[in-house]
């Protein structure tokens, strides 16, 4: 039997195939239905719009639960680095956390205490790096607001249980990082990763090394993954080899410090300008100020120069400690 479609609907039915969100979608729709002709010859036609209307809603329904839930991953960033903590169930990532953070991040020991990221500040000399606490990571899921998270950072720290096959663990992770296109950088210069990946340094931890025989497990993790990532054993249960890994952590972020000073008077070594490694005078003037960049003749610098208070141009690469004098 015809249809018999009025203009009404063909129109309604056009303003549906043009609708680009759910919501405008569901209105045609509505309109469809209300003015579609109800008898034998539009039956099917009217179970398909009933069963894509609820579909329609559904979908509506279910958008805000991913929303939120990535929502729950954004950790805004504070201090001069954010490291996100990745690990299996029971690594021991929140004991780490509370350990040299001031922050506390719930510890159990049965496997997916923690829910969502938990952020805190580690202090580092006359630093503060922020860490962030996350759920554990498992080979068969990962959590909407994973992804964004873990690419934000600049820094990943990566830990795995001495006392439970440390490099099956290792394994798992990066395999899971791969599969959010995140690579794990180790040492040695960062290749430019591809289109749609980001490359991270990371920096490899292995926990729990105060148990009997854990450092034996140790000595395997640290043979095979030696050559190409930083790698260090720590309790954090114990507090064992933990100014040794706040350094460590400092390394992989590849950034430097240095002090500012005006003519006359000593630097303040406790206020740091960080910046990326291989930056110049110039960098360091544009973040004191914007304007300084157009006005910067020169700079006197104390540290790497040959000598103290020797005079440098704006591309001159700085370093790690160095005190800079801008002169406009
Ligand atoms: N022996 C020993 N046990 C530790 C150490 N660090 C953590 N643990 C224990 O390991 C268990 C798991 O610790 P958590 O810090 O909750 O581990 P997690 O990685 O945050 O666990 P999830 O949040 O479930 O992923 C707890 O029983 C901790 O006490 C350590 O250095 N040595
Ligand atoms: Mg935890």
């Amino acid at each position: 039997m015809p249809a018999n479609l009025t203009p009404q609907y063909l129109d309604a039915e056009l303003k549906f195939k043009q609708a680009k969100t759910t919501p405008e979608k569901i209105k045609a729709l509505e309109v469809m239905m209300a003015v579609i002709p109800k008898h034998k010859g539009t039956e099917r036609l009217r179970g398909q719009l009933k069963s894509r209307m609820a579909k329609l809603k559904e979908e509506l329904q279910r958008r805000p639960a991913v929303a939120k839930a990535e929502q729950a991953y954004n950790v805004k960033r504070e201090g001069a680095a954010q490291v996100v903590l990745l690990g299996l169930p029971n690594s021991g990532k929140s004991t780490l956390l509370s350990r040299i953070t001031h922050a506390s991040s719930e510890v159990a020991d049965y496997p997916f205490t923690t829910q969502q990221p938990i952020p805190g500040m580690m202090k580092f000399e006359n630093l503060q790096i922020q860490l962030v606490d996350t759920p554990p990571i498992q080979s068969d899921h990962i959590e909407p607001g994973f992804p964004n998270l873990i690419r934000n950072a600049e820094g990943l720290l990566l830990l795995v249980d001495l006392t439970e096959d440390p490099i099956f663990q290792m394994e798992v992770l990066l395999e899971e990082l791969s599969e959010m296109r995140i690579k794990a950088a180790g040492k040695g210069p960062t290749l430019s990763p591809d289109v749609g990946w980001v490359s991270l340094r990371a920096l490899l931890v292995g926990n729990k090394c105060e148990v009997k025989n854990a450092m034996e497990a140790y000595r395997r993790f640290e043979s095979r993954f030696r050559d190409t990532f930083p790698i260090l054993p720590v309790s954090a249960r114990g507090g064992m080899n933990l100014d040794e890994l706040r350094k460590e952590i400092y390394q992989i972020l590849n950034i430097l410090r240095v002090y500012t000073k005006t003519p006359g008077k000593e630097p303040d070594l406790t206020e740091p300008v960080i910046l990326k490694k291989g930056s110049t005078v110039e960098d360091v003037a544009l973040s004191v100020h914007k304007d300084f960049v157009a006005k910067l003749r020169y700079a006197k610098v104390w540290g790497s120069g040959k000598f103290d208070g020797q005079m440098v141009k704006r591309d001159y690469l700085v370093n790690e400690g160095d005190v800079i004098e801008l002169h406009l």
